[in-house]
């Protein structure tokens, strides 16, 4: 059972759940180019077992059947992303009519049900043919992605209750150009903040170009990990202002200060693009709303290595599939150090929060007591921050379906519902029932 339900919240706050693109659709359908997810998948050691969204959960073919679970949830809203790869195979160019129609019957199959699309512009397949051109490190690569926005917009913007441009920066930049762990898979310093400054650029960039279409309700989404000192020395509490520095603080402190943190530029400031400090006014283009994707904290412990001089360490919580401890709080600090620090009155949304379980179906069900312990606890702390006056408008659960998880393969289930990657069959599993009955209106 869930702890709550909808009548405990404002009458017009959002429920929803989030998905993306290329860990659902299949990108092996309906004319898509290749992206570097491909490319990153085919290198050996790079993903578990060398799984790729070649069909994920096939939702290219069946993304009615998913929304109609969504909508018999009683969620209000669906965030997904849109592909830059299936509408511009080559990045630039000429677009796929085969990819714009699905977008197309997407959003109308979404509004025939009642549900708000949510749309984000870029979570991560990159066209294999931008990534030869140097992608995020290639300053070009903001006019190519306000070219991209300006297709994909021009043909569903109309219809979309929100936009933001792209998902989570952090990862993009620092996890896919410093640690290698997501495609391009770069372990380099100098691309790190060339990727890091030119997705504002990219972001700010499509914020100006949606305007230019008319368009309203424009967020960015912003991945966030509570830093924990491993201990109370001076040296732990730095290293631990490092990591917030450049994981939580540096795009939102671009976004909406126009300025990047000092803890942070001590290591990357030698490494920037040139004439980067004259950038933020596009970078600042001014947002309706900001999106917190939170799932776990980090221990930070500082050390003799080269900059950042840190590195995590395990946690004494109890952990997801993903080894990430659960610490609900994190949540609530960011909720309320985002509103304090950077975004005042401007309405937030938590665009993603959720846990990955290794999901077992039995006896045609899945029972994941685990996950509505979890997503008790976080709502717990959503409320905390509504009552403290944090101006919260939604709550979206990460994810619909068990999908892809990037290096990481298809093993950690995130979904509310379990799906069978051999018959890709569909089994709601005990949460989907459980927020099913606190989400219904009556
Ligand atoms: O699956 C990812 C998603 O693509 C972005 N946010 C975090 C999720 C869980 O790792």
């Amino acid at each position: 059972m869930l702890g709550f339900t909808r009548n405990d919240f404002p009458d017009d706050f959002l429920f929803g759940t989030a998905t993306s693109s290329y860990q659902i659709e299949g990108h092996a359908f309906g004319g898509a180019g290749t992206t570097h997810w491909d490319t990153f998948a085919a290198t050996p050691g790079n993903v578990v077992r060398g799984e790729n969204g070649a069909r994920a959960c096939d939702h290219y073919h069946r993304f009615e059947e998913d929304f109609d679970l969504v909508a018999a949830a009683g969620f209000d809203a669906y965030r997904f992303s849109t592909s830059w790869a299936r509408v511009l195979p080559e990045g630039r160019g000429a677009p796929n009519q085969e990819g714009l129609d699905f977008y197309d019957r997407l959003t109308d199959a979404l509004l025939e049900r009642g549900l708000k699309p949510c749309a984000t512009l870029y979570h991560w397949e990159l066209p294999a043919p931008l990534a030869d051109l140097g992608g995020w490190r290639n300053r070009d690569i903001a006019g190519w992605f306000a070219d991209y926005t300006e297709v994909i917009m021009g043909r569903i913007g109309d219809r979309m209750f929100s936009v933001a441009p792209i998902n989570e920066p952090w990862c993009v930049g620092w996890l896919s150009h410093f640690l290698g762990q997501h495609a391009p898979g770069l372990r380099d310093i100098r691309a790190t903040a060339h990727a890091m400054h030119h997705v504002l650029l990219a972001h700010g960039h499509a914020i100006e170009t949606m305007r230019g279409l008319g368009m309203e309700n424009l967020g960015g989404v912003f991945n966030m990990e509570w830093a924990t000192p491993a201990d109370d020395s001076a040296a732990a509490q730095n290293a631990a202002a490092l990591y917030d520095g450049y994981y939580n603080h540096f795009f939102l402190s671009g976004v909406f200060k126009g300025t990047y943190p000092e803890i942070v530029m001590q290591g990357l400031e030698p490494h920037m693009p040139k004439g980067w400090q004259d950038d933020f006014a596009i970078i600042q283009a001014p947002l309706d709303w900001c999106g917190i994707n939170y799932y776990t904290r980090k221990i930070i412990a500082p050390n003799d290595g080269l900059w950042p001089s840190h590195h995590e360490i395990g946690g004494p919580l109890p952990k997801t599939f993903m080894e990430w401890e659960i610490y609900p709080e994190g949540l609530y600090n960011f909720l309320t150090r985002t509103a304090a620090e950077y975004t005042g009155d401007l309405p937030l949304y938590v665009t993603e929060n959720g846990m990955a379980a290794p999901d077992v179906l039995e006896h045609g069900t899945v029972a994941d007591p685990h996950r509505i312990d979890y997503l008790n606890s976080h709502v717990a702390m959503v409320q905390k921050a509504l009552a403290d006056g944090v101006p919260l408008r939604g709550y979206f659960i990460w994810s619909l379906l068990d999908n892809y998880e990037w290096a990481l393969g298809y093993d950690k289930r995130f979904g509310l519902v379990h799906v069978d990657f051999d018959t890709l069959d569909r089994t709601p599993k005990s949460s989907y029932h459980a927020l099913t009955t606190a989400l219904t209106r009556t």
